[in-house]
Parts: structure tokens; C-alpha cells; sequence
């Protein structure tokens, strides 16, 4: 067997893997971005990601079998000053052992129709 017949590897051939590998990770880009429809990177939150506050205040009173909660609460930053407003409870039970005069502290998020819905609260 000649040693020295060998082809050197062709021009061809030296390229070939580095250009597999362009239209690879091109095609991966591409494939990733189609499925982002809106084009977001994946670690952004979604857009339509619910407001979320925390927040204190006092228990003014309850709505008919405690379908919602009012509650005088105070400064929100970034959300509202001050105020009694009424805040929606995952279901009964999750303000079942508060009463009217109690302090809270709680976490809301604000629902795209505009209602408030409590994710936490507890006794301060
Ligand atoms: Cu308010």
C-alpha cells in the first residue's frame, strides 16, 4: 500500500462538518423562535402575567357569605394609595377565621377584569 498516494482532504471535505453545523444551529434558531410566538426570549415572563401586590391593612367587614372581603388597606406602591376595597378570596375557607378589626398582611393578584383576588393572607 503506497504511503504517499493519499489524497490530501479535499477542500470539500474540510469544510463540509463546519458547514453542517451553520445550517444546524441556524435551523435550531429557527425552530426555537417559531415557537415563541410572540418572539419573547424564554426566561421574560408572558406579557398577560398577572399584577401581583403585597399588601397591609385591616378587615372593615365581609361580603355575603364571605364571597369577597373588605378591607381598609394601606399605600400599595405602584398600584393605589390607601383605601377600603373589597378583595376576592380564593373560597370561603381561606378567610374563614378572620374578623372584622383585624390586621393583615396579604398578597393580591389583580385579575384582567380588574378584580382582586387574594393568593395569601395571614394575621399580622
Ligand atoms: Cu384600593
Amino acid at each position: 500500500m503506497p504511503s504517499q498516494s493519499a489524497p490530501p482532504p479535499s477542500r470539500d471535505g474540510t469544510w463540509a462538518i463546519p458547514l453542517f453545523f451553520a445550517l444546524a444551529v441556524a435551523a435550531g434558531s429557527f425552530a426555537i423562535s417559531s415557537s415563541s410566538p410572540d418572539g419573547a426570549p424564554w426566561d421574560a415572563p408572558p406579557a398577560h402575567a398577572a399584577e401581583v401586590y403585597t399588601a397591609t391593612g385591616m378587615i372593615m367587614s365581609f361580603g355575603p357569605d364571605r364571597a369577597f372581603v373588605n378591607i381598609a388597606h394601606d399605600d400599595i406602591p405602584g398600584y393605589m394609595r390607601a383605601m377600603v376595597m373589597s378583595f376576592k378570596p380564593r373560597d370561603a375557607a381561606q378567610i374563614a377565621t378572620f374578623a372584622a378589626g383585624d390586621r393583615v398582611h396579604f398578597r393580591f393578584s389583580v385579575q384582567g377584569d380588574g378584580q382582586r383576588l387574594i393568593t395569601s393572607i395571614q394575621k399580622r
